[in-house]
């Protein structure tokens, strides 16, 4: 009995030593080189190459390496009834708010603007600017954290997500109707959403006009939530003041995109919350155990929902 990890974009020896040290007695395989397939019960996968998990005959279940789980549920090869669990993690959801602290005092002492200043030597003392409400799409486990973080610093937080939820000091929204209420006052917008065939795009021109104008877009999510062309349209017109984008529709994000080089966006390369190795193996290894005991998994995906 093995487990395999598909993982192709990452380096693995911390990853396979850690889990070995967790389940001394079971085999761990590293794809492309799986000599067992049939032996493998339990499968790692990020980003894994279409075709590579239905070659493993005898897989119980799967295990996402981190936490959106669209690359993996995007690969019409995977078969249907295999249970899919996620990463939830404390410190994937502190790093995430660290990162959004950052990007929201980034934007309130106006770092984008000075920086613009420094490039022409122009000396511009200006006081912070007004972010005072907050809007967050998607009330999940990093949603909902980011939402009740920034209520905690005084910010008037809004939220919204597919069923209402009642977070204390955050005012709650749900569904397509209710998404213009819930961005209305929104001086910076922030996307948690899972990217799914319902969110996909969410975020174009109309959505984008819903905003107040010169609002901010923080986009941590996906990449495919925003529609490239409505931003930059948004930008030009200044409907949107600034972007930030940690994650795009192609990663890396190619040389010759807009993106790049567009005034206002602020870019990282997808490293708002990166999946910590060592918390991961130990919910593997859980994971994994409960599949041996013929026990649900945890932090289990709705293969339907998509998240
Ligand atoms: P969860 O699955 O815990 O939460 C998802 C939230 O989105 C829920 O509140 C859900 O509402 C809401 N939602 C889903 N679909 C819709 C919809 N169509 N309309 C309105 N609301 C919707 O996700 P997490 O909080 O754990 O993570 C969110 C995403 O963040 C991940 O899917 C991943 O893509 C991204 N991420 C990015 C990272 C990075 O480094 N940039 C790191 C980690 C995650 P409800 O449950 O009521 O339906
Ligand atoms: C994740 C991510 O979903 O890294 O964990 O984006």
């Amino acid at each position: 009995m093995s487990i395999a990890l598909i993982i192709p974009d990452r380096k693995l020896d911390t990853v396979v030593a850690a889990l070995q040290q967790q389940l001394p007695d079971v085999t761990i395989e590293v794809w492309p080189e799986i000599s067992q397939p049939a032996a493998v019960e339990f499968a790692v996968v990020w980003k894994q190459p279409a075709g590579s998990v239905s070659s493993l005959p005898n897989l119980q279940a799967l295990q996402s390496f981190g936490a959106g789980v669209d690359s993996i549920l995007s690969d019409t090869t995977l078969p249907a009834s295999l249970p899919l669990a996620r990463i939830v993690d404390p410190h994937l959801t502190a790093s995430m708010l660290d990162y959004l602290d950052t990007v929201v005092n980034y934007y309130r002492l106006r770092f984008d603007e000075f920086g613009n200043n420094q490039q022409q030597q122009v000396w511009k003392p200006r006081s912070p600017r007004k972010i005072r409400h907050l809007t967050v799409l998607g009330l999940g486990e990093l949603g909902s954290a980011a939402a009740r973080h920034f209520a905690g610093l005084g910010y008037s937080v809004r939220g919204w997500s597919g069923s209402l939820r009642q977070i204390d000091g955050v005012q709650c929204f749900a569904g397509d109707d209710q998404f213009a209420d819930a961005v209305a006052e929104a001086d910076l917008l922030i996307c948690l959403l899972p990217l799914t065939p319902a969110t996909e795009n969410l975020l174009n021109e109309v959505r984008l006009a819903q905003l107040k104008t010169g609002a901010i877009l923080v986009n941590v999510a996906r990449g495919a939530i925003v529609d490239d062309e409505a931003l930059l349209a948004a930008l030009q017109t200044g409907q949107l003041a600034a972007a930030c984008l940690d994650v795009f529709r192609i990663e890396p994000l190619p040389a010759q995109h807009r993106f790049w080089t567009t005034p206002g966006i602020l870019l990282t390369p997808h490293i708002s919350a990166v999946t910590n190795a060592d918390t991961a193996v130990a919910q593997i290894a859980e994971n994994y155990r409960r599949v041996q005991a013929g026990l649900p998994l945890l932090n289990q995906v709705d293969r339907t929902r998509g998240y």
